[in-house]
């Protein structure tokens, strides 16, 4: 501890606005910049109690937490957390918080974005103007949203927010989730795999991590059939890859718009080889305006625990109240 400022431990490299704003008021440790990590973990988990974590960093898990004897509270940035394993970080009396809400409009945004991108092919269309084959020929006539409907997988809060900007687009929308939600206006399917056979599109905005690993499969992509579209905006884990570029591949499928991977930054060269799909790099939050305000998030989580107020957005598995 450095002139009576808390340790902040940093797994990962955040943003600057984060940085600056945790060096101001505590004492930052950048494990990522360590050149020996156990050395710096060593030194300062003694007395640990405050953690930053997201961006690219291992995962957190019950071994890594067993390291940290006096560890209080990590506050992670991103409203997905699946770097951490929070039933673990539970079990020890760990808090852990994300950043919901306020990126539900942009991540919306950006679905909604992928999805008139990959139906009507526009990256596709406008590398055709740049091109210069317009003056050869029109570009040819493309798929439509029309006389469609979309089935969200998972409606959380960016869900919600995707199915309003459809309902305004004057498209129908289902979803499939853990449960029926009450006082939803849109039909609930328990079964995945129903949902596919009747619809052509499937929004993916479920969140990662063990509990949907490979979600959706070779047996969902069948049944979304050769019309079918798959957006993931959610996390690269929820989509059997391989799956689902064989289903690419053989047009059992016909496009996908995919923001998310299974090993980001690295994308399988078939898919960069395709032409029926768009592929986006992990963009979903990403505004200025957005990330500052879930940089703020994660900086204002750590005073409010340090100030003894408690988590501002604790994850469902913190045992916040504590029981
Ligand atoms: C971030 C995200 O790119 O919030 C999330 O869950 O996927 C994104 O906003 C990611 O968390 C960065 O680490």
């Amino acid at each position: 501890m450095e002139s009576g400022k808390a340790d902040v431990l940093m797994l990962g490299p955040l943003m600057p606005l984060v940085i600056a704003e945790i060096e101001k008021n505590f004492s930052l440790h950048r494990l990522w910049q360590a050149r020996d990590k156990d050395a710096l973990i060593a030194q300062v988990s003694p007395g640990l109690r405050l953690m930053a974590a997201g961006g690219a960093h291992p995962a957190v898990d019950a071994d890594f937490l067993s390291r940290f004897p006096k560890l209080e509270i990590i506050s992670s940035f991103g409203v997905g957390y699946d770097h951490i394993d929070a039933k673990a970080a539970a079990k020890r009396g760990v808090v852990v918080t994300n950043t919901p809400d306020v990126l539900n409009e942009e991540v919306a945004d950006t679905a909604l974005g992928l999805l008139l991108c990959t139906v009507r092919e526009l990256p596709q269309a406008e590398r055709y103007l740049r091109a210069g084959k317009w003056l050869e020929r029109d570009y040819p006539l493309t798929a439509t949203l029309r006389d469609r409907t979309v089935g969200i997988v998972g409606l959380g809060r960016i869900g919600k927010a995707i199915a309003r900007r459809l309902d305004a687009f004057a498209v129908p929308v289902v979803y499939f989730g853990r449960n029926r939600q009450e006082g939803v206006p849109y039909r609930y399917y328990a079964d995945l795999i129903a949902m596919a056979r009747d619809v052509d599109i499937l929004i993916v905005v479920t969140p990662g991590g063990p509990a949907t690993r490979h979600l959706i499969d070779a047996a969902v992509l069948e049944a979304l059939g050769p019309n079918g579209i798959l957006i993931n905006v959610a996390r690269g884990s929820v989509v059997d890859e391989a799956a689902l570029i064989h289903a690419l591949r053989e047009k059992t499928i016909l496009s996908a718009g995919l923001d998310v991977f299974a090993d980001e930054p690295r994308v399988p060269k078939e898919l960069i080889g395709m032409e029926n799909v768009v592929l986006l790099p992990h963009i979903g939050s990403a505004s200025v305006y957005t990330r500052q305000a879930m940089g703020r998030l994660v900086v204002d989580n750590l005073l409010s625990w340090a100030a003894g107020k408690g988590p501002l957005t604790p994850v469902p598995e913190t045992p916040w109240p504590r029981p």
